[in-house]
């Protein structure tokens, strides 16, 4: 009776065991689709495509529906799906609002014999080809879709991404085949930011000027615009689109389900605009179109009516060519230098009752958010809109950081999130420094996945105005489509994750293996993909004796790390890299990534300078501000030099305060040599100190000063390395005075200067 009792439990258990294991192989969570959908079921079942297949479509779903899956089977398969608006079509699509409830949502069935997608409306079908897309498969000439049901729909109702065409221009067939790329990866905004002060890239036929003028620079800045003298290469640059062209570009978007929303900036960017119409700045000209990067001082007089009835005739010939509920009226950036002067702003500032220039540009936005809403539109503006106070009705793009976003929100205004910090792709995403050029931050693939536009800051009602999320492409250091695709890719598809896929769904390794599974995808599009997102990164921390300790990662599955530290190249023969690596003395370590014995990526390098203060306490009279701050000061004395790049988050940076940082070496040492790094870029508001001094103290209190300097003649890092009478010291106190605001005639003249210095050597 036991027996028998015990053989059953282990009989059931048995085949409990064996659906368990059916229903988990059933149930893998397929790899391939980005953005995640909401759930994803994979079956054994496999469809394959034979050439008598026929693809059908319910009532509702328009042809155009079906143009970029088209071509892409064709150049996978090498023949075309006959159409057949049979519900027997082995590929069928339908529209059902009744059972898929959510919009632009969507049902993927795929079995041996159908495929079939349900959508909620047009756009949700759409989005069911696009999974359909990724997940197609051709081996030896046959292509085939893996079983799976697929249940979908997105986060947000807003996904954006933009693209500055000012900086550089791209042609409409490049703007065209972003667009699918969007449409693949179920982006359904495109931003398109069509004027800035290097050009003005959209026809209106009212102005002609604007075309034969403004579309066109007389050359364009060589390099970084941090460098000084700026270099040109004397070549006129320009270009714009004519409006049969945006129509076309429009309906491209349109038929893929993507909104196009126009850019015309206001009041501020707005050179290219004034060389054409010079009596719409302030000061009457002559202007030119900008040749390098930044912020001018020439914007949109604000007490001409002229201006206004400008922009005004601007918009009607704009807004027929785009019919999204949004314009975007940019409102960034935009220096109130001229208009403090200008008789005609001050007029106006008097007459409507404005407190200052702040509130003129409120004036301004709000004036022109009256006309456009009286053509039925709502306007978008960047965060600086909400200078002066926002005006009803405007949506806030945050892009400063996201506290515009955030604020926004808390006044029951609609916002996107956009944050510089996590979502601009003209950022470095590595810290190589073979990357090619790019703007200055660092927002590596990992940084962009893992941001979340809601913020703990919002109740769950003020949360509702966050309508969704948007990367941000400026052009500056993105010559050609070839360069923009790199920087675009794959850090759009991880962008696409945080607008579409539910929170919880989340996961950057499952991100990787998918973004990994999608490479042949992105070839056969042609997309030319960064193929940075494995390297190794690093963190630098302070081990529990204060020497400086270095970690390595990298996110390539089976694959070993190997490392030097004595200058060599490292190879499979190389040290294996298994703990965090303490740095006892100066030199390089150089480590590279390696799997099926091949190097994978670039080799990774980074120096160090071990001195008598590596580790020591450091205590700061003023904090580090915004992204200069490392958060502690451990990366004062850590024995690395902040890069040329200003990017690395070694450097601390000061906006208008002084440094003053006192060194506790402990106990009182022989001390010869004292040194710190300023880092110094006008043109990026960079400024050295107007006076450095260093001091030596044995207890603290009583200070002599031993080094003084107020020169600081280089371009970018300034090293300085004071010998000084060898002597006994404890306490070394470093002295920076900040130049304050930044002087007339100079980049962003009255903005307050940062100050950038990097580790204090102490020898
Ligand atoms: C700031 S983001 C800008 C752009 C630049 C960008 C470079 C914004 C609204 N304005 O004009 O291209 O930085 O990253």
């Amino acid at each position: 009776m036991i027996k028998l009792f015990t053989s059953r439990i282990f009989f059931s258990c048995i085949l409990l065991c064996l659906f368990i294991t059916v229903i988990a192989k059933a149930q893998v969570k397929e790899e391939g689709i980005i953005p995640r959908p909401v759930e994803m079921i994979k079956t054994n079942e496999v469809f394959t495509f034979t050439k008598s297949i026929t693809i059908g479509t319910g009532a509702g779903i328009s042809a155009d529906n079906l143009t970029f899956f088209s071509a892409y089977f064709k150049s996978v398969a090498g023949y075309s799906l006959p159409l057949n608006h049979n519900i027997n079509a082995s590929v069928y699509l339908t529209i059902d609002s009744g059972s898929i409830t959510q919009p632009e949502g969507y049902k993927l069935l795929v079995t041996a014999k159908q495929i079939k997608i349900v959508g909620h409306d047009e756009a949700g079908v759409f989005y069911g080809l696009q999974s359909m897309t990724q997940l197609l498969k051709a081996t030896n000439g046959k292509v085939t879709v893996q079983g799976c049901t697929v249940t979908d729909y997105p986060r947000f109702a807003y996904r954006g991404m933009h693209l500055d065409v000012s900086r550089h221009f791209f042609k409409p067939e490049a703007i065209k085949k972003w667009i699918d790329l969007l449409a693949l990866y179920k982006i359904n905004t495109f931003h398109w930011h069509l004027t800035d002060d290097q050009g003005w890239r959209i026809e209106i036929k009212k102005y002609p000027l604007l075309q034969s003028i403004s579309a066109y620079r007389d050359e364009t800045i060589i390099g970084h615009k941090k460098d000084s003298p700026h270099k040109f290469d004397g070549q006129r640059y320009g270009g714009y689109y004519t409006q049969d062209e945006v129509k076309e570009i429009v309906k491209y978007a349109t038929q893929r389900h993507i909104t196009v929303i126009p850019e015309i900036e206001m009041p501020g960017h707005a050179l290219a605009a004034l060389a054409a119409y010079p009596q719409l700045g302030c000061t009457g000209g002559p202007y030119k179109a900008a040749t390098y990067w930044g912020i001018f001082d020439d914007v949109y007089c604000a007490g001409n009516d002229e201006t206004f009835t400008f922009l005004q005739n601007v918009m009607d010939e704009v807004l027929p060519l785009f019919p999204s509920k949004y314009i975007h009226i940019g409102g960034d950036e935009c220096p109130k230098t001229k208009w403090k002067t200008c008789p005609k702003c001050q007029k106006r500032i008097r007459d409507e009752h404005l407190k200052d220039e702040k509130e003129l540009q409120s004036y301004f936005i709000g004036r022109m958010e009256k006309y456009l809403n009286s053509k039925g539109r709502q306007i978008i503006g960047w965060d600086e809109i909400l200078e002066g106070g926002l005006t009803p009705g405007a949506t806030v793009m945050s892009w400063t950081g996201e506290e515009g976003g955030i604020a926004a929100a808390k006044q029951h205004h609609d916002a996107i999130m956009t944050p510089e910090k996590y979502v601009y792709l003209d950022y470095y995403q590595s810290l190589s420094p073979a990357e090619p050029l790019a703007g200055g931050g660092y927002t590596p693939l990992s940084k962009v996945y893992n941001y979340e536009p809601i913020t703990n800051e919002l109740s769950g009602d003020e949360a509702k105005y966050i309508k969704g999320v948007q990367a941000n492409a400026w052009s500056e250091y993105m010559a050609s489509p070839a360069q923009a695709e790199r920087q675009l890719f794959p850090r759009m598809l991880a962008l696409a994750e945080v607008a579409w896929s539910p929170k919880e769904n989340k996961n950057y390794p499952d991100f990787l293996k998918r973004l990994r599974y999608q490479q042949p995808l992105l070839k056969k599009l042609n997309i030319n993909a960064a193929d940075v997102f494995d390297e190794i990164t690093d963190s630098v921390t302070e081990t529990a004796d204060h020497q400086v300790a270095l970690s390595l990662q990298t996110t390539l599955p089976g694959s070993k790390i190997y490392f030097t530290n004595d200058g060599s190249t490292p190879g499979l023969n190389s040290k294996a890299y298994t703990d965090a690596i303490t740095i006892a003395s100066s030199g390089t370590i150089k480590a590279a990534v390696f799997s099926s014995g091949k190097q994978q990526g670039r080799t990774y390098e980074k120096s160090f300078n071990i001195h008598k203060a590596i580790g020591k306490t450091v205590t700061l009279k003023n904090h580090p501000q915004g992204g200069f701050n490392p958060g502690n000061t451990f990366g004062l004395v850590n024995g690395i030099f902040g890069s040329k790049l200003y990017n690395d988050g070694q450097w601390y940076g000061f906006s208008g305060d002084d440094l003053e940082a006192v060194v506790d070496l402990g106990s009182a040492q022989s001390v010869s040599q004292l040194g710190i790094n300023i880092l110094k870029y006008h043109w990026q508001k960079m400024w050295e100190p107007t006076l450095l001094t260093f001091e030596v103290s044995t207890d603290g209190s009583n200070y002599t000063e031993v080094y003084r300097q107020t020169d600081f003649p280089d371009n970018g890092i300034n090293a300085v390395r004071a010998n000084i009478k060898t002597q006994q010291a404890r306490y070394i106190r470093v002295k920076a005075t900040n130049k304050g605001i930044i002087p007339p005639g100079e980049y962003i003249p009255g903005a307050k200067a940062w100050m950038m210095v990097d580790e204090i050597v102490v020898n």
